[in-house]
């Protein structure tokens, strides 16, 4: 089936400058982009994003991460967009993420690991929601 999901170049990727080399692998997997911006997400827009996280360890942290720099969100589109996102990228750790997946080529650790990608259908709706709500 075809579907969306709601991808972002993290803050680490962006500084190292991963982002054409990422953009380059989403369009040879096949993706149709029908989304793409930059932002630099404030400490609150970081937590809304990350709001099911709020009882996690990790979860200051990550927010001070993920609003510490530029960031490019996009919408991807192809059939079973999210499962394949989330091959493309990888597990969570780049450390343990097989070869050829981007969290393994441009991770930095299970925080700074370069991309994100919704789990599901009902997140992937309510996260392109959450960057691209028409006012
Ligand atoms: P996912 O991004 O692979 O779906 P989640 O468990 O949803 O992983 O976690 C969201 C994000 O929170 C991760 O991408 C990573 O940046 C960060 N994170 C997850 N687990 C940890 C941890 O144990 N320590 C620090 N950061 C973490
Ligand atoms: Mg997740």
């Amino acid at each position: 089936m075809v579907e969306k999901t709601l991808a972002i170049i993290k803050p680490d990727a962006v500084k190292k400058k991963a982002v054409g080399k990422i953009v380059q692998r989403i369009e040879e997997e096949g993706f149709s982009i029908s989304g793409m911006k930059q932002l630099h997400l404030t400490k609150e827009e970081a937590e809304g994003f990350y709001i099911v996280h709020k009882e996690k360890s990790f979860y200051g942290s990550l927010t001070d991460f993920m609003s510490s720099g530029d960031i490019i969100v996009l919408v991807l589109e192809r059939e079973d967009a999210i499962a394949h996102w989330r091959k493309t990228m990888g597990v969570t750790d780049p450390a343990l993420a097989e070869p050829g997946t981007l969290r393994h080529s441009f991770g930095f650790s299970v925080e700074r690991n370069a991309c994100h990608g919704s789990d599901a259908p009902e997140t992937a709706a309510w996260e392109i929601d959450y960057f691209y709500k028409k006012p």
